[in-house]
């Protein structure tokens, strides 16, 4: 079986999961909401990275499956908690090829109805790399806003997108690349990154916040959210939801 039959069986057999990783207000500590990760489990119980299998679902045109049984399964586990939780949302990863098929605001727009949820209660995480092509990102975005959904830009800092291309989107938080908070207590380059995301008056969320150090500075250059595992890693939804009743 090739890698791409192994990966289509692991979706149309539902065995891709989702882990959540949640998204807290740097001043108060407190949870605004959580990411939504794909997992997959291998057969030997060790789990396979998000960076291979997300990789391998773009080169091989099954980009728009995974996407929509992520989505299926992000209300599966957290529909009726998010009921419950009007003020919590959960952000989702959209690549490119989810930009183009056009499947993401229908299939989105059913489930709320069906979970009676708000559209602001779910988020969509672009990549730079997602802008490659204004002419199939600009209406997309611009399709999920008029839905009423926030846009967050992932690894902000590691593309190219233009400043002003930025602020022509309607964009709604930026998400400063973890590479960028791990450099903060020893490079200069962070703060041209959060002088940028406050120029184009955006708010941001800090990526891999691992130390009390780096919570300490992103407040100080008022970074208004975070996550990473200073909080918590990534949690299947028990274990998610525990740690978010603590939290909220
Ligand atoms: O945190 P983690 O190691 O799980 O994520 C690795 C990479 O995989 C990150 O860049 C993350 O954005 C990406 N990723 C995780 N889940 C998804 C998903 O459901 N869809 C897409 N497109 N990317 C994802
Ligand atoms: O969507 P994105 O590519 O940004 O996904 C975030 C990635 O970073 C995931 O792989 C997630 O598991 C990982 N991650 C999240 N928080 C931390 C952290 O504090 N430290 C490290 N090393 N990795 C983290
Ligand atoms: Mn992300
Ligand atoms: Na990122």
């Amino acid at each position: 079986q090739s890698p791409r039959q192994v990966l289509l069986e692991a979706i149309n057999t539902r065995e891709l999961e989702v882990y959540f990783q949640p998204i807290v207000a740097l001043n108060s500590g407190r949870m605004v909401g959580a990411e939504a990760l794909a997992r997959w489990r291998q057969p030997d119980g060790s789990y396979l990275s998000p960076d291979v299998f997300i990789t391998l679902a773009e080169q091989t045109g099954l980009t728009p499956k995974l996407t929509a049984l992520i989505i299926d399964k992000v209300f599966e586990d957290m529909g009726s908690w998010l009921r419950q939780h009007p003020d919590q949302h959960i952000s989702i990863n959209l690549a490119p090829a989810d930009l183009l098929s056009g499947a993401v605001p229908p299939q989105l727009s059913r489930l709320l109805n069906d979970w009676q949820l708000s559209p602001s209660q779910i988020a969509l995480e672009l990549t730079e790399r997602g802008f490659a092509d204004p002419c199939v990102s600009a209406p997309a975005i611009a399709g999920f806003r008029r839905a009423g959904h926030a846009i967050y830009i992932d690894d902000f800092g590691t593309g190219y997108s233009s400043l002003s291309y930025l602020q022509d989107l309607d964009i709604d938080i930026l998400k400063i690349d973890k590479s960028f908070v791990d450099a903060v207590e020893h490079k200069n380059v962070t703060p041209h990154i959060i002088e940028m995301a406050k120029s184009l008056n955006l708010a941001m969320v800090a990526e891999g916040v691992e130390t009390e150090g780096q919570l300490e500075w992103l407040r100080r250059h008022g970074v208004q959210f975070g996550q990473g595992w200073l909080y918590s890693k990534a949690l299947p939804k028990e274990a998610f939801i525990q740690w978010a009743e603590n939290n909220i």
